[in-house]
């Protein structure tokens, strides 16, 4: 009995220490520790990373994502045009083979958040859903990290 108390402890504390990574699962997707933070392109936007795993033996596309935050969320890439670097809408979606992983991480693909109606608090999350042509939507909470606003070289 003792034993099952702390090991019941044990585990309530784990889970609590990695609620900053939080995987999300439906059917072969899992959306492994999606984050948030302010962009810096403007006012209201934010910009999502995660890392998207297909355990199935198909192919699936990331069709697009939703968040109460926002009403305009998209998926973006980062590219170089003419030696600058700019973002801009994909055109076609993301596809994840099977067995594959998809990366979205500052300066590569990333969810990107316009008009957000609430300000990002340290520690919050941001609930969203991301919509897969074959699995399905798949609901998921990016946790928010704040930058350190404080330049590297004062
Ligand atoms: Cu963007």
């Amino acid at each position: 009995m003792r034993f099952n108390f702390c090991l019941a402890f044990f585990l309530l504390t784990v889970f609590c220490s990695s609620a900053l990574a939080e995987n999300f699962t439906k059917g072969d997707i899992t959306v492994e520790s999606p984050w948030v933070q302010k962009s810096d392109t403007g006012e209201k936007r934010a910009e999502g990373f995660a890392l998207i795993h297909n355990g199935g033996f198909n192919a699936d596309r990331l069709v697009s994502i939703t968040s109460d935050i926002s009403d305009h969320v998209v998926i973006h890439e980062t590219i170089k045009q003419y030696g600058k670097v700019k973002m801009q809408k994909l055109k076609e979606p993301l596809t994840i083979e099977p067995n594959g992983y998809l990366e979205l991480k500052p300066g590569d693909y990333h969810f990107m958040f316009f008009n957000c109606q609430d300000e990002l608090r340290d520690g919050e999350f941001v609930p969203a859903v991301l919509h897969f042509e074959k699995n399905g939507d798949v609901k998921i909470n990016f946790a928010i990290e704040i930058k350190d606003d404080k330049p590297d070289n004062p």
